[in-house]
């Protein structure tokens, strides 16, 4: 079962996505996801240039292999351009596998270690009026999960809230729009969000809510003291993670959950984080952590440490990646919750899948492999347009994390 034919598309039904698809030389496919938003055009051409070329021929039963080649095998090791184009790679050798042994992934992986994959959903809006309906909206899906971003009065723009309430895409223009940032602002507004949604729906729905990379530590310690009595599930990507030992400073103070883990790409990203125990779920997912086989690497690992999974679910992961994401969540011991942003008609005509959502769960299917494909004519139709993710800057100008 040797790799016969690779090949990359690019396409843009509502936005951009890179695919990986592998064909052996008795007739079975497999896909990949390797969507970088903003930077999609760099990994199609790191995959063209530097990994097709080795993958012909490659016997596509030896994934292990295939990982340590590309990865030992570029001597410039990780960052996120490089562990996305491996990560593609590695989820189409999965599918293949599971395809030529007549199983889904899961099975592969281990079998399912539970019945469904919870997933949360994201309730948006300008005002807490509004967005006390959209939750509302999501709890009548049957979502147990919903993560609530609102708008911050004084400022015009938001990061989470957007105008289709459920299809969110940030990447809004050729060149990067700019956006107003006020941490005071922010800091004072939160609680009060989440005081009214938290008596309003009560205490069996998991609320969740994204920081988006914008305090400190100490700035952090504060929101998260002050979200303690709504009982947040997770406070996500609080202050930027460069600096791990920072989330000593948060720990001291707060006992709100933290998630973490969305922009890393591989297990040394995020090693201290979970070995000293600095937060609560790893936001790594297959497209940006090198894969099914990489991912599993960090969950193994992050279960050492009483900490769970919650990987990245945005619009930007194609509906490749969520397909090879449930099938982990489902056969991994410490699965926490899975982010599930729905993608548009256009995206899912493109990409047909068999995971299905009910109940709050998702489900990914029996078909054997991930159970998710690229129709490449439809594909065809959507070419490529450029988009970037915005810029952040404070009040007086100062560039900001977005
Ligand atoms: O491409 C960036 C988005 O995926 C990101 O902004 C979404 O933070 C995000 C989330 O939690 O879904
Ligand atoms: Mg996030």
């Amino acid at each position: 079962m040797r790799i016969a034919e690779a090949r990359v598309v690019v396409t843009c039904p509502d936005r951009n996505f890179v695919t990986l698809k592998l064909v052996t030389d008795d007739g079975l496919t497999g896909v990949g996801d390797a969507t970088l938003n903003g930077r999609e055009l760099a990994v199609a051409a790191y995959l063209n240039e530097h990994v097709l070329p080795v993958l012909i021929g490659r016997d596509a039963a030896r994934i292990e292999d295939t990982w340590q080649f590309l990865y030992r095998g570029a001597y410039w090791r990780r960052g996120p351009v490089t562990m996305t184009a491996i990560a593609a790679v590695d989820t189409a050798l999965w599918d293949i596998k599971g395809k030529a042994a007549g199983l889904p992934v899961y099975q592969l992986l281990g079998g399912r270690c539970r019945d469904g994959v919870t997933v949360y959903g994201h309730a948006n809006a300008e005002t807490v009026d509004d967005v006390l309906a959209e939750v509302g909206r999501y709890v009548d899906m049957g979502y147990r999960a919903v993560r609530v971003q609102t708008g911050i009065p004084g400022l015009a723009s938001t990061y989470g809230v957007s105008g289709d309430k459920m299809f969110y895409e940030p990447a809004d223009a050729a060149l990067p729009s700019e956006n107003v940032w006020s941490t005071p602002a922010y800091l004072n507004h939160v609680p009060t969000v989440f005081e009214r949604v938290r008596a309003e729906f009560g205490p069996g729905l998991a609320l969740l809510h994204d920081v988006h990379h914008r305090l400190t530590p100490i700035e952090a310690a504060r929101l998260g003291r002050s979200l303690e009595p709504y009982a947040l599930t997770w406070m996500e990507d609080p202050v930027p993670a460069e600096l791990q030992e920072g989330f000593r400073l948060i720990r001291r103070h707060t006992t709100t959950p933290i998630a973490v883990g969305e922009v890393f790409n591989s297990i040394w990203d995020c090693q201290q984080l979970i070995s000293e125990q600095l937060i609560d779920y790893v936001r790594t997912t297959v497209v940006h952590a090198g894969g099914i086989s990489h991912l599993r690497r960090i969950f193994d690992l992050a279960a050492l440490y009483h900490v769970r999974s919650g990987s990245h679910g945005a619009t930007d992961l194609s509906p490749v990646c969520m397909a090879a994401a449930l099938h982990v969540d489902l056969s991994i011991p410490n699965f926490g919750l899975q982010e599930y942003m729905r993608h548009t008609p256009a995206t899912d005509a493109v990409f047909p899948h068999s995971y299905r959502f009910a109940d709050g769960y998702l489900h990914p299917g029996e078909e054997p492999g991930l159970g998710v494909d690229i129709d490449e004519d439809l594909a065809a139709q959507y070419p490529y347009r450029p988009a970037q993710l915005p810029v952040n800057r404070l009040v007086d100008g100062t560039m900001h994390n977005w």
